[in-house]
């Protein structure tokens, strides 16, 4: 017995793996093993020895059993740690780049032209994009047979229910909620049923609107003029009579063309002009709707961003802006 303990513990001293440990303990405590061999040589003993012999090979199974475990747990925390030392990370690798994404121009082009009209003293101020015709085009002296109202080139959610065309009925709610003095801008999302290269069925509006006691022209002219210059750099500007159903009078903004620097070119169809803006002194049934005081005028204005966009960085596709291609983003982050 004392034999097969000493050779058991040499065998164990000497076992790798969990394959070392199976033969070990099928050739010492298996159907056929050694120790199980001594039990059934007991039937030969006389009964006082069996029970001493039986006390014997039972330690030295338990003996066996225990010390296999221990080796077992041994073996697997080896395999473990060896695993882990093969598949250790290198932290002194320089880490992936990861993808930043960008400002998108639209985006971009409305922030500047805030960050201008801020820098003026102007706020911000935002609306609702579905709209009550009321606000829509009523309150702006827009009448029930103006063109602009036609099925053909406004959105109908029902009767009274619409997307809006301008981002002007953010100005009629400002005004029937403040007092005047008011002076702010309001970007936004407008709707029109319209789609080629130069119009989307979407697209992004900054209105502005100043109404205070003696409001001329002349400050629509330095505000509008000052902002041009701001915006576009040192262009010349010029203001054209031209006509609004909110505004009068009303006049359009041009600026010498950026692209040619007025020489003529296709995109200012050889007149040497860009028409950039639309503009007045807010008509007086307008000031009346909304009842503000006689003593009071106003001049308000409205720029199309994606026109702004598209002269400033030579884009001659107004779909690019909505098709989110990353070839066309990448080029402004
Ligand atoms: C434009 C051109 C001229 C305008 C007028 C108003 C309001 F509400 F005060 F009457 N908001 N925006 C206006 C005036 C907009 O866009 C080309």
């Amino acid at each position: 017995m004392y034999y097969i303990k000493k050779e058991f513990e040499a065998a164990l001293k000497d076992a790798k793996t969990h394959e070392d440990l199976k033969q070990i303990k099928a050739s010492f405590i298996g159907k056929k093993g050694r120790v199980t061999e001594l039990f059934k040589q007991m039937s030969y003993l006389e009964d006082e020895q069996k029970k001493e012999f039986g006390k014997n090979i039972n330690q030295l199974k338990n003996y066996i059993e225990n010390s296999i475990k221990r080796k077992l747990d041994e073996i697997n925390e080896t395999i473990k740690r060896e695993s882990l030392d093969k598949e250790s990370i290198d932290i002194t690798l320089p880490a992936r780049k990861s993808a930043f994404g960008s400002i998108h121009p639209i985006t971009e082009t409305i922030i500047e032209i805030e960050d201008i009209f801020k820098s003026m003293g102007f706020d911000v101020e935002t609306g609702n994009e579905i709209e009550y015709d009321r606000y829509n085009f009523e309150m702006l002296n827009i009448p029930k047979e103006h063109p602009a109202r036609d099925m053909q080139d406004t959105f109908y959610i029902n009767d009274n229910v619409l997307l809006r065309t301008h981002t002007s009925p953010t100005q009629i709610r400002v005004m029937k909620e403040k007092k005047p003095p008011v002076m702010f801008i309001s970007p936004g999302k407008v709707y029109r049923r319209d789609s080629d290269i130069t119009h989307s069925p979407m697209f992004h509006q900054v209105e502005g609107l100043l109404v205070d006691r003696d409001v001329h022209f002349s400050d629509l002219k330095g505000v509008l003029s000052e902002f041009l210059r701001m915006y576009f750099g040192d262009v010349p500007v010029r203001f054209r009579p031209s006509y609004f159903p909110f505004t009068e009078p009303s006049a359009e903004v041009d600026i010498g063309c950026i692209i040619c620097k007025g020489k003529g070119c296709r995109v200012c169809s050889h007149t040497g002009f860009l028409e950039v803006l639309g503009c007045g002194m807010v008509h007086p049934n307008v000031l009346r709707n909304v009842e503000y005081p006689k003593e009071y005028s106003g001049f308000a204005f409205g720029l199309g961003v994606e026109r702004f966009a598209m002269l400033k960085h030579g884009i001659d596709n107004i779909k690019l802006f909505f098709e989110n291609d990353i070839r066309f983003l990448k080029q402004f982050s």
